[in-house]
């Protein structure tokens, strides 16, 4: 018997270690496979959806998230329904040898029960709690990471760390709420267990005595006790962890489910050179709040046009919807002379080269943010920077083409991103038409020169629209369109409009007349 008794240990313990790791295994697979589907998704979003997510609640989607489901698996719920086979069995076990000391441990049982599932509903609030309080240190973090420089130019960073100190003391809250209610938990279970035992012993030992049961059936009681407190107790743990995870499935596939821009009808894939015509274009990020007011103009191939207007005039919002990031609500946008809603998102932003006004440097190498990824010779990479005189800057870095920027290139000048994401746009061939939304941040006047040959290298020989800050590459426009208000309300040359005595000749005045051609 002893013998059979360890062999059915090490079968145990093997089969323990199996389910366990096939368990893990399946956890895994799953986690991966959301994150995964999660990050396709976001890559699949339009720009607006990003607009109105705050990042810290990303990651927190990515990571707690997807943890909590994964809860159900390692040392979840499939242990727990183990855990309802096992005690049922006990209890009929214990039933068929003496009802009445059976009738004890089930009693003790659901009393366990109850008190088990009352703390972890307020477990499961409290839980509820530290991950909202955990959401907003990470979203706090993040910001004044991002906003380190403004914050201490403003010597913001003691109100900043007063701010922090509250978040953060509310996190600490939120836990030791949770941990006082572990705390209680644990001794609770523990005491009705002994407690469990201290019955059976008093019942249990009157009968022994009076020869109305055998010392090892009271032993065997007591085991078996034992082992039926744990599941029972581990039962309404489980329970919570399948609630929560419950509430993070319906948040994922909240997202999973939204619809992804790129998946809406477009039926031509390749787009015809052509005319760019906005007809009657009506625009607005949310609501009524117009942003392009009945805006219309044409761009003939090989023009290059210059868009001016104040700041908030919608000359961003203008390319923004060119490239499909936000659909308009009204009006007709077309590229040789096909609506752009028919035209595959991917194909647009193939054929149509944008600079926006602040780039973005990835971590990586300089000629990584200049190919992103795509397979290009790194000849073609270095040709795109000598192009767009960007290689002068690149070989004085330490490594040249394989020098590592970090987040957001705060290790270059602003002069210098510029001149790499013209590299980019160069880099990339956009044969239809080249946007370049030009930055507002001023350089030094050397700088300036170099970013002025440049931009015209970008341009020449393409079609272009540039939303232009300086006079110089106005001058260099075929044709200016005034925007004021969202609205187009002078077109022509720079003579032209400048005799008209209107919107330009003011803005003339005001903006550009002392930002003169650089030396
Ligand atoms: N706007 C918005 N949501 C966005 C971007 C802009 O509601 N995601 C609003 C803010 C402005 C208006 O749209 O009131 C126009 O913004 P633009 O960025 O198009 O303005 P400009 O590019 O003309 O201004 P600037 O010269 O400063 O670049
Ligand atoms: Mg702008």
């Amino acid at each position: 018997m002893a013998l059979l008794w360890f062999l059915v240990l090490v079968v145990n313990g093997l089969a323990r270690y199996a389910q366990l790791q096939l368990t893990n295994v399946i956890g895994q697979r799953l986690m991966f496979n959301l994150r995964n589907a999660i990050f396709a998704h976001w890559q699949r979003m339009g720009v607006a959806f990003f607009d109105r997510t705050a990042v810290g609640e990303l990651v927190s989607l990515i990571s707690n998230d997807v943890d909590a489901i994964n809860q159900v698996f390692t040392g979840g719920l499939i242990l727990g329904v183990g855990n309802v086979v096992s005690a049922v069995f006990i209890i009929v076990f214990l039933l068929l040898i003496n009802w009445s000391l059976a009738l004890l441990v089930l009693g003790m049982a659901v009393v366990m029960l109850v008190a088990a599932t009352l703390i972890t509903r307020q477990m499961r609030q409290a839980q509820r709690w530290t991950r909202s309080r955990l959401g907003s240190i990470n979203g706090f973090i993040q910001e004044a990471v991002s906003g380190v420089t403004t914050i201490q130019l403003f010597n913001a960073d003691r109100r900043i760390r007063d701010d922090f100190d509250v978040v953060n003391q509310e996190y600490s809250r939120a836990n030791l709420h949770s941990a006082t209610l572990f705390s209680i938990f644990l001794p609770l279970m523990n005491w009705l267990g002994a407690a469990t035992a201290g019955l059976l012993l008093w019942f249990g030992g009157g009968h022994v005595i009076h020869h109305l049961l055998t010392l090892g059936t009271l032993v065997l009681f007591i085991q078996f006790a034992e082992r039926l407190t744990t599941p029972v107790r581990d039962l309404a743990d489980k329970l919570a962890i399948f609630q929560t995870a419950v509430a993070s499935a319906e948040r994922i596939f909240a997202l999973l489910d939204r619809a992804a821009t790129d998946a809406d009808g477009a039926t031509t894939s390749v787009i015809q050179p052509g005319v760019l015509s906005f007809d009657h274009v009506w625009f607005a990020y949310q609501g009524e709040d117009w942003v392009l007011r009945d805006v219309s103009f044409e761009v003939a191939p090989g023009e290059k046009v210059a868009i001016v207007g104040a700041t908030g005039a919608g000359k961003s919002s203008l390319i923004s919807v060119l490239i499909r990031f936000y659909d308009i609500q009204k009006g007709t946008i077309r590229l040789g002379g096909e609506d752009i809603r028919a035209l595959d998102r991917r194909e647009i932003r193939r054929r149509i080269g944008v600079v926006f006004q602040d780039p973005f440097i990835f971590t990586g190498t300089v000629g990584h943010n200049i190919s992103l990824g795509e397979s290009m010779t790194s000849d073609r990479v270095e040709q795109a920077a000598a192009a767009v005189y960007a290689d002068s800057f690149i070989r004085r870095l330490r490594g040249g083409y394989d020098y590592v920027l970090h987040e957001r290139g705060s290790d270059i000048s602003t002069g210098q991103k510029q001149l790499l994401s013209f590299a980019r746009a160069f880099a990339f061939e956009p044969d239809i038409l080249l946007v370049l939304d030009e930055a507002t941040a001023s350089v030094d006047p050397e700088t300036e020169r170099i970013i002025q040959a440049s931009l015209l290298k970008l341009v020449a020989g393409r079609t272009s629209i540039i939303i232009a800050h300086r006079l110089s590459t106005i001058e260099h426009a075929d044709r200016i369109i005034v925007l004021h208000k969202g609205q187009v309300v002078e077109t022509g040359t720079h003579s032209e409009l400048l005799a008209r005595q209107g919107v330009y000749s003011r803005l003339y005045e005001l903006q550009y007349k002392d930002r003169l051609a650089a030396p």
